[in-house]
C-alpha cells in the first residue's frame, strides 16, 4: 500500500501551524494595518562577514514570514530566501525612497505573463538588497546591513514590487536592533498602498 502521506517535499519547508499563522497574520495585517503588535525582538549574536548570520524569509502568496526582519547595523547576514508560493516573488531590503524606486521600475512589467523574473536595475544609489525566487526555489544571499540604516527618516521594509504584491500583502518593517537584541530605532508604519509610480 503506497504511503501518500510520506511523501517528502523538503524544499517547501511549511508546517500548519505556519500556514494557521499566516491566515492569522493575513487578517491582522487587513484589520490594523503596521499598528499591530510585533513579536518582541529575541536576543541573537550578530552576524560578521567571517560567520554571516542566517536569516530566514519565506515568501507566500501574497505574504513574508516573519512579521517582522530584525537587523544590526554593519552586521552580516546570510539571507535565506524561501518561495513557499505559487508564483515568482522576491524580497527587496531598502529604505522607503528604494521601496519606491523599485514599485516604479517594475511597474513596467505590469501585464507580463506570471513566471518570468522582472528584469529591473537597481534604483541609483541602492543600499540595500533584492532577491527574486521562484515558487519551491531558496535563494542564499550574503549582505552586509549599512552601517547607518537605522537612521534612515522613513525606516527599512522587506517588500516585493512584483505588479500587486505589495498591495496584497508581501511587506514587512525591518526592526533595527543592537547586539542584546534590543531596539535602537522604531518599527516603521507600513503604508498599506504605495504612491502610483509617476507617469502610470
Ligand atoms: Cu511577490
Amino acid at each position: 500500500m503506497p504511503h501518500h502521506g510520506d511523501v517528502h517535499t523538503p524544499r517547501l519547508p511549511v508546517d500548519r501551524p505556519t500556514l494557521l499563522a499566516l491566515a492569522m497574520a493575513t487578517t491582522t495585517l487587513a484589520s490594523c494595518g503596521a499598528s499591530g503588535p510585533t513579536p518582541p525582538p529575541t536576543p541573537f549574536t550578530p552576524g560578521a562577514s567571517s560567520a554571516p548570520r542566517n536569516v530566514i524569509v519565506q515568501m507566500y502568496d501574497y505574504r513574508f514570514v516573519p512579521e517582522v526582519i530584525d537587523l544590526v547595523p554593519g552586521e552580516t547576514v546570510n539571507l535565506q530566501v524561501i518561495d513557499g508560493g505559487l508564483v515568482v516573488h522576491e524580497a527587496v531590503l531598502g529604505d522607503m525612497p528604494a521601496q519606491l524606486a523599485w514599485e516604479a521600475a517594475e511597474a513596467a512589467t505590469v501585464g507580463a505573463p506570471p513566471g518570468p523574473t522582472p528584469l529591473v536595475s537597481p534604483p541609483p544609489g541602492f543600499d540595500g538588497t533584492r532577491i527574486v525566487a521562484s515558487s519551491g526555489q531558496r535563494v542564499d544571499v550574503v549582505w552586509t546591513v549599512p552601517a547607518n540604516a537605522a537612521s534612515a527618516p522613513s525606516g527599512w521594509f522587506l517588500g516585493c514590487h512584483i505588479p500587486g504584491h505589495w498591495e496584497k500583502g508581501m511587506v514587512v518593517p525591518v526592526r533595527f536592533v543592537d547586539s542584546a537584541g534590543q531596539p535602537i530605532a522604531s518599527t516603521p508604519v507600513i503604508p498599506s498602498i504605495l504612491p502610483t509610480p509617476s507617469g502610470s
